[in-house]
């Protein structure tokens, strides 16, 4: 748009609204006919609207890809069930809240638990008639799944490492100021879920100053960085807050916009954008500064096209002065000039270290997020799911989920260690099992689950990792970390666009082979192939490993050596691309 001064009416043409809006106004505040759907035994699916509506409040409909064929041969519907993601601010439970969860989890879905990469978890395969009596059992323990997903603020992470900064403690309870600042005002989840009085059919919904009855054009993600960690790939969000400190006090966050990864294989107008800086914001002024980031967005976004909805597009269309004008003009101050920062680590630190207060923190490697028991694809048995449910009954420490799919025990006594790391030996849960690359390494869920996925993720990144080590020992990088991250689909749920290697699913056994990304998290990674099945990844992995060695610049990382080498130092640009298309249409 080259509109200097554009008003939120010229943006979107009624007319042309994409289905979904209507969804989200016609819903009486998020209501719809979700109780009707859910009650309705006599199929275990809900219609489209409902299957829309139901991930605002943390629910999406699935159905196990593997066993389709099997269900249509006997002429049964496809064995529909619902993922419930929790939102969980910063990933930070009780010990208690952990036993309960996993119990609800044994009981009314799969029993494995999923630790995302947002810093929560979900439980896969809840059918129809389990929903109410699971959302019940959050309830009852002080957690939700509100607006976990759908077109609103999702679950908001927090750097999870305490170690190096005196003010963690402040800056990370952040994560939950924001999300319940954000979250929406309506009563729909207590009455869908948890029997709450119902909403007489002539009464409008409860007024939500942020979400109006639009709510906002498209998901909506924020993640708060402490520097030096960078676990969140805080430039990946909507919003991306890099804490500020000077000494021991906490100032402020440095403000990045418009981060985001979601692209469509072919459509070049669909681009992965890392976040903007726009400027520093004192810490009193930064609800109300997140607030409104949101706000213009809600009101200057694309709601004809979803596919460029995001933030990221909205920011690359009226221009990042724009934006930040508008926010400062809402907010009534200025955003102040970025402060200095830096960023050394994305990986999570594994076993013991202290905090400030000394207090212990202990960091698990849980491969892909997947809390399950028994032989992994580096050989051993590490009984994860039974060691972190006895570790967390002896109460004495808190569980808390990183942004790399791990978990760390959070507060734990000095005396306590060695009872707890004891309890993780039996179970074979050993921080040194697995090696650096692979403890790095992030997949998304795919199949069977993800009905967008077009190849696997989870299921298969384990092996491929195997593969990639044996070709890293060739080349004398046994010990060599990399971050290696795997997706089913070019929607980037495992945020492979800021991998040093990275692999976008694109048909059963083809990977976009995407290289270039640096180690700390600020620089998007680009297409190195374009498809590439197992065979060619490892052979071109071999030849560029090779060169990496003889070639490398003192200790220079091989995503930063690809990146001078093969892309000669220029960064993707994936607004330029797009308008390239635009112009060639
Ligand atoms: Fe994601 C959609 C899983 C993090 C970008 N994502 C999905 C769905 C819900 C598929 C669907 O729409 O039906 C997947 C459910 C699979 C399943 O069976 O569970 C799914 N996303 C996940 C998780 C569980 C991956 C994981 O293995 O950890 C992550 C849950 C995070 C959370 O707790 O909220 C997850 N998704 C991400 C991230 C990474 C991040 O946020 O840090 C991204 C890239 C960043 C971004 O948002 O741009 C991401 N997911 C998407 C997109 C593309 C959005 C876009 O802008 O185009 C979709 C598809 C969509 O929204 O249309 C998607
Ligand atoms: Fe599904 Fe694609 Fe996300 Fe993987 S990246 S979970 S395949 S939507």
């Amino acid at each position: 748009m080259s509109n200097d001064n554009p008003k939120p009416e010229d943006i979107n043409d009624p007319a042309k609204l994409s289905a979904n809006e209507k969804m989200k106004t016609d819903s009486r505040g998020l209501r719809g006919d979700l109780s009707d759907e859910m009650a309705d035994s006599l199929t275990g699916a809900i219609p489209e609207v409902g299957q829309q509506l139901i991930k605002f409040h943390g629910a999406y409909m699935q159905d196990n890809r593997d066993r389709r064929e099997e269900r249509e041969r006997k002429k049964l519907e496809w064995a529909y069930s619902y993922m419930i993601r929790l939102r969980i601010p910063g990933g930070d439970l009780t010990a208690d809240q952990w036993v309960a969860l996993q119990d609800c989890c044994n009981e009314n879905a799969s029993g494995d638990v999923k630790i995302t990469t947002r810093q929560t978890i979900q439980f896969h395969g809840v059918v129809k008639a389990r929903m109410k009596p699971t959302m019940k059992d959050f309830d009852a323990l002080g957690l939700d799944a509100i607006a976990a997903c759908g077109d609103v603020n999702r679950n908001v992470m927090a750097g999870a490492y305490p170690d190096l900064a005196p003010y963690h403690a402040e800056v990370f309870d952040y994560a939950r100021k924001i999300s319940e600042h954000l979250l929406p005002r309506t009563g729909a989840f207590k009455e869908v879920w948890l029997d709450g009085e119902k909403l007489e059919q002539d009464k409008p919904p409860e007024d939500d100053p942020l979400y109006k009855d639009i709510y906002l054009p498209r998901k909506f993600k924020i993640a708060i960085a402490i520097p030096p960690h960078n676990e969140n790939d805080v430039f990946s969000n909507d919003i991306g807050l890099i804490a500020i400190g000077e000494g021991d006090e906490f100032q402020g966050f440095n403000v990045s916009i418009g981060g985001g990864f979601g692209t469509t294989h072919g459509n070049l107008q669909t681009y992965p954008r890392r976040g903007t800086i726009i400027g520093f914001v004192p810490k009193d002024q930064a609800l109300d500064c997140v607030w409104q980031i949101a706000a213009v967005q809600r009101d200057y976004g694309n709601r004809e096209a979803r596919n460029q909805a995001r933030l990221k597009y909205t920011v690359d269309r009226l221009g990042v002065d724009f934006f930040k004008g508008e926010v400062e003009k809402r907010c009534g101050f200025k955003l102040e000039e970025a402060r200095p920062y830096k960023f050394t680590y994305r990986g999570d630190p594994y076993g013991w270290y202290e905090d400030h207060h000394g207090e212990w923190f202990y960091g698990i490697f849980v491969e892909n997020g997947r809390v399950i028991d028994g032989k992994t694809a580096f050989g051993a048995e590490y009984n994860i799911k039974s060691a972190l449910y006895e570790v967390a009954k002896t109460g004495k420490c808190g569980v808390r989920f990183t942004g790399n799919q791990n978990v760390m025990l959070t507060h734990v006594a000095e005396k306590d260690k060695k009872a707890l790391e004891d309890i993780l030996k039996k179970h074979g849960v050993d921080v040194e099992a697995a090696s650096k690359a692979r403890k790095e390494a992030i997949a998304c869920v795919a199949l069977p689950t993800c009905p967008l996925a077009l190849a696997e993720a989870q299921r298969y990144l384990p092996d491929l990792i195997s593969k990639i080590e044996d070709v890293q020992d060739k080349h004398g990088l046994k010990d060599e970390a990399m971050t290696i991250r795997m997706t089913g689909c070019p929607n980037g749920c495992g945020r492979p666009y800021m991998a040093e290697i990275g692999f976008v699913g694109k048909a059963a056994g083809k990977y976009a082979l995407r290289l270039g990304g640096d180690y700390e998290g600020e620089r998007l990674n680009q297409v190195y192939k374009e498809e590439v099945d197992e065979a060619e990844a490892l052979e071109t992995l071999d030849e560029l490993f090779g060169e990496f060695v003889k070639n490398r610049d003192g200790e220079e990382r091989f995503g930063d050596y690809i990146h001078r080498t093969h892309f000669k130092g220029k960064e993707f640009d994936g607004k330029a691309i797009a308008a390239q298309a635009v112009a060639a249409e």
